[in-house]
């Protein structure tokens, strides 16, 4: 009788287990973007990087040594790793298989892991049951004790319970799951962005082995990656294409408690910032205690080493951003309890980082500059330099701020502006060529759109400073028309439109333009394409016409597609095609109806990946290094026809 009781007890919670487990992945379903940010490309990837996450774990936690992503046919993804193996026994309070658990209840991933198991600060602390219940299938093989243990679902539902289905003489743990086109906008993987994410983790994790393979078509790419110099060997990696200023990488480690920091610096001659920080092996682009604790020692170290050494006099000082001109670090911190805040969770909030990588480095970087007084002269003679040079920009800045203020007309001259003057309902048209220019002008809807046409060959902001970009007659229109000011002044609230389109030809030229101009974002004005506001006009690349029926097509596939439908009830009838030559030679009513028309127009946001590789490629094209450029366009002379180097 008390056996009984002590049954039916067990049976009781284990329903109510169920319902919370049925409620929990049904919440994920209907509101995906809460635990992946959205259902977008960006989400589909996401999936990956949650399994991936969890058998990086097992690396931290000294287990796994090698992690494989595999894009199979059809898009489903295999991650494999030769860790211990996920758990497969009962748990005691559900009654269930500790595996069943991590994929099918909420968050599981800390209750169940028995103190060992740390959840990784992904963006939205979800884990395998997430994915589980966004798959249209998964299927999870445990190598654990010889035997192969297999369990199966079915967006979140279990098909077949854990089973053992062979045995085995290796461990770990081989996911499979295949995202569900009924939750997601795309479910076409892309493979440089797992191939991207996988060489960060590789990266972020020395000595870690991560393969990522494309298996989609028989010869896809694939490539495996180990960096024993782990985040020392990503800053040499981020350099690769520039001059840097010292061999050596300086190095910086500590911890404190639960709570580890990494720093790996090293300048090159170029004048921009680029600092890469991670909680967790998370990106956090928008800074945060870490970045903060290592911008005020930088700064405080390299003012006291010029101090002592007599190059900086009396109270003179340089300033932080002085210090970081031409820098290259990358700050990785490890946290049990990181906490993600801002706009869109990036940012790390724990104040006690803070300290540890202020105290870390103000120790460790003043070592480094007695023992390296080279380097030391060298990162200090830099930021003297800028310091000197930013002190000539504020001057060019109020230079120019007495002309306008002297000539009353603030706006530039060749600036068309539209009459609404709301920002979040304007959009202003940057675009290649004083024809272009003009129908665009002719064309657009004057109410809500603003041109500004650019000409004549641009600075090479690759090697510009401050000072000369506010002088530059080609770029201070742009400057002047958005209104937010650049580098120190940059001032976002001050936008004057909240969709700055750039239209360029789908040529070499075009894109030279393009690439330039979103550099030049990039370099001074990067919070603009951080909060999304910069876009890419697509003008269409054919033209297709029977009768008295036009269409275009923005790809040949389209061109085909669109082409047999044109035909579809005469395959014999005459549709003429022809490539578009440019917008120039577009007339105004075919550009707005193509390219400028919110109904009917294509445009597609610029995101920060974008603009990173447009810097590389800028980099490439107009720096110094030869090789490297030779290397690019070899690889690349398919797109970049005629372009001698
Ligand atoms: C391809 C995905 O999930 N690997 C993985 C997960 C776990 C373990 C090992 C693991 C953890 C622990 C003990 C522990 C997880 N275990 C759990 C839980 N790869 C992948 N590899 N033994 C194995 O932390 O104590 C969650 S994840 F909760 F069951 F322990």
């Amino acid at each position: 009788m008390a056996d009984e009781l002590m049954n039916k007890k067990v049976e009781t919670d284990y329903n109510a287990a169920q319902i919370q487990v049925l409620e929990g992945l049904e919440a994920v379903r209907k509101r995906p973007g809460m635990y992946i940010g959205s259902t977008s490309a960006s989400g589909l990837h996401h999936l990956v990087y949650e399994i991936v996450d969890n058998a990086i774990d097992e690396a931290l936690a000294g287990y796994c040594k090698h992690i494989s992503v595999t894009i199979n046919p059809g898009n489903s993804i295999t991650v494999d790793d030769d860790g211990r193996g996920i758990p497969v026994d009962i748990q005691p309070q559900t009654g269930r298989p500790a595996l069943e658990v991590v994929y099918t209840v909420l968050h599981a991933g800390g209750k169940f892991g028995g103190g060992g198991y740390k959840v990784s600060g992904g963006l939205h602390g979800v884990g395998a049951s997430v994915v589980n219940a966004l798959s249209q299938w998964l299927k999870v093989q445990v190598h654990k004790d010889g035997k192969i243990y297999q369990m199966e679902f079915a967006r979140g539902d279990i098909t077949q319970e854990m089973t053992v289905v062979g045995s085995t003489s290796r461990t770990g743990t081989v996911v499979t799951f295949q995202p569900d086109p009924e939750i997601f906008d795309t479910v076409v993987y892309d493979y440089d962005t797992l191939h991207t994410r996988m060489r960060e983790e590789a990266f972020l994790n020395a000595g870690l082995t991560i393969t990522i393979a494309d298996q989609r078509t028989p010869d896809g790419p694939s490539k495996t990656m180990c960096y024993e110099g782990g985040i020392k060997e990503f800053a040499q990696w981020c350099n690769r294409n520039k001059t840097t200023l010292h061999d050596d990488v300086i190095y910086i480690r500590g911890t404190k408690g639960e709570a580890s920091a990494e720093i790996a610096i090293q300048y090159n001659d170029g004048f921009s910032e680029f600092l890469l920080s991670f909680a967790n092996d998370v990106h956090t682009p928008e800074g945060g205690m870490h970045e903060t604790g290592f911008k005020s020692a930088l700064t405080r170290v390299v003012n006291a080493y010029g101090a002592r050494t007599g190059a900086i006099k009396g109270d003179d000082r340089v300033q932080g951003e002085d210090c970081r001109e031409g820098i290259t670090a990358i700050i990785s911190v490890k946290l049990t309890d990181a906490q993600f805040e801002g706009q869109t969770k990036a940012k790390l909030g724990n104040a006690y980082i803070r300290t540890l990588v202020d105290s870390i480095v103000s120790d460790q970087l003043a070592t480094y500059f007695e023992e390296h007084p080279k380097t030391a002269k060298i990162i200090l003679e830099k930021a003297m330099t800028a310091n000197r040079a930013r002190a000539a920009a504020q001057k060019a800045r109020d230079s120019i701020r007495r002309k306008t203020a002297l000539g009353g007309a603030a706006m530039p001259d060749k600036l068309r502006d539209c009459n609404e003057s709301d920002p979040s309902l304007t959009e202003i048209y940057i675009v290649e060529g004083d024809s272009a220019g003009g129908s665009a002008t002719q064309g657009r809807d004057s109410r809500f759109q603003a041109i500004l046409p650019l000409w004549g060959k641009m600075l090479n902001v690759e090697k510009a400073r401050e000072d000369k970009v506010i002088g530059n007659d080609k770029l201070q229109p742009v400057i002047t028309a958005l209104g937010v000011g650049i580098g120190t002044e940059f001032d976002l609230s001050k936008l004057r439109y909240h969709k700055v389109i750039i239209m360029a030809d789908a040529d070499v030229d075009g894109s030279h333009i393009r690439t330039l101009l979103l550099t030049f974002f990039f370099r001074f004005m990067r919070p603009l394409i951080e909060h999304g506001y910069v876009y890419a006009a697509m003008p269409p690349l054919y033209k297709l016409v029977r009768g008295k029926t036009t269409r275009y097509a923005f790809s040949d596939e389209e061109r085909d597609q669109i082409s047999g439908e044109m035909r579809k009830d005469n395959p014999n009838a005459k549709v003429d095609i022809s490539r578009n030559k440019g917008l120039g030679e577009m007339d105004p009513h075919e550009l707005w109806e193509t390219t400028m028309n919110p109904e009917t127009r294509t445009l597609k946001r610029i995101e920060l990946q974008d603009a990173v590789r447009a810097d590389e490629i800028f980099t490439l094209l107009m720096g110094e290094k030869v090789e490297p450029r030779k290397e690019f366009i070899e690889q690349n002379a398919k797109y970049v026809a005629n372009l001698d180097y």
